[in-house]
């Protein structure tokens, strides 16, 4: 079908140290999506500034650059009809003391009172970013 879509999903350094990766996983598998690339990874400077192009300047951004570095984080690629909706909607949103229980962050996640919003996961939101941070990630794929 021509409207399947891929998405970027990543499993943040506070989710794989928590031994979350393999939640996060199930819970893409459970909602129907289909694995299309899983990498254990650690990320440096020049992929997650490129990653997070939209965020350079902000007050936040270097710490989340530390944070996202700070240890492995599992990328994955996903597919299905809609999925990058789908997965952010799994995801919850931003802030995980506000985001829905039954979503990732809502479940799983906390405020830690840090400088940067430690959230477990990571989706792209458009086809655009997705195609983009996809290429970053997976540039084979
Ligand atoms: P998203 O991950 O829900 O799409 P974005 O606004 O794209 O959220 O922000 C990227 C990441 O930067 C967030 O997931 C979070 O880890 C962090 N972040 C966003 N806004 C803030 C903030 O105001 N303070 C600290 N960290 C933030
Ligand atoms: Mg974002």
């Amino acid at each position: 079908m021509s409207d399947i879509q891929r998405t970027l999903i990543l499993v943040k350094p506070d989710g794989v140290r928590r031994g979350l990766a393999g939640e996060v996983l199930r819970r893409i598998e459970a909602k129907g999506y289909t694995l299309a690339a899983v990498e254990l990874r650690t990320a440096d400077d020049a992929l997650l500034g490129a990653h997070y192009e939209e965020h350079q300047g902000k007050p936040f951004f270097q710490p989340l650059v530390d944070f996202m570095k700070s240890g492995p984080v599992l990328a994955v690629v996903a597919e299905g009809h809609r999925v990058i909706e789908g997965f952010r909607s799994l995801a919850g949103s931003t802030e995980p003391t506000a985001a829905a229980p039954g979503t990732i962050r809502g479940d799983l996640g906390r405020d830690w009172g840090l400088a940067v919003v430690q959230n477990l996961v990571h989706g792209s939101d458009s086809p655009e970013s997705a195609e983009r941070e996809i290429g970053l990630w997976f540039p084979g794929l």
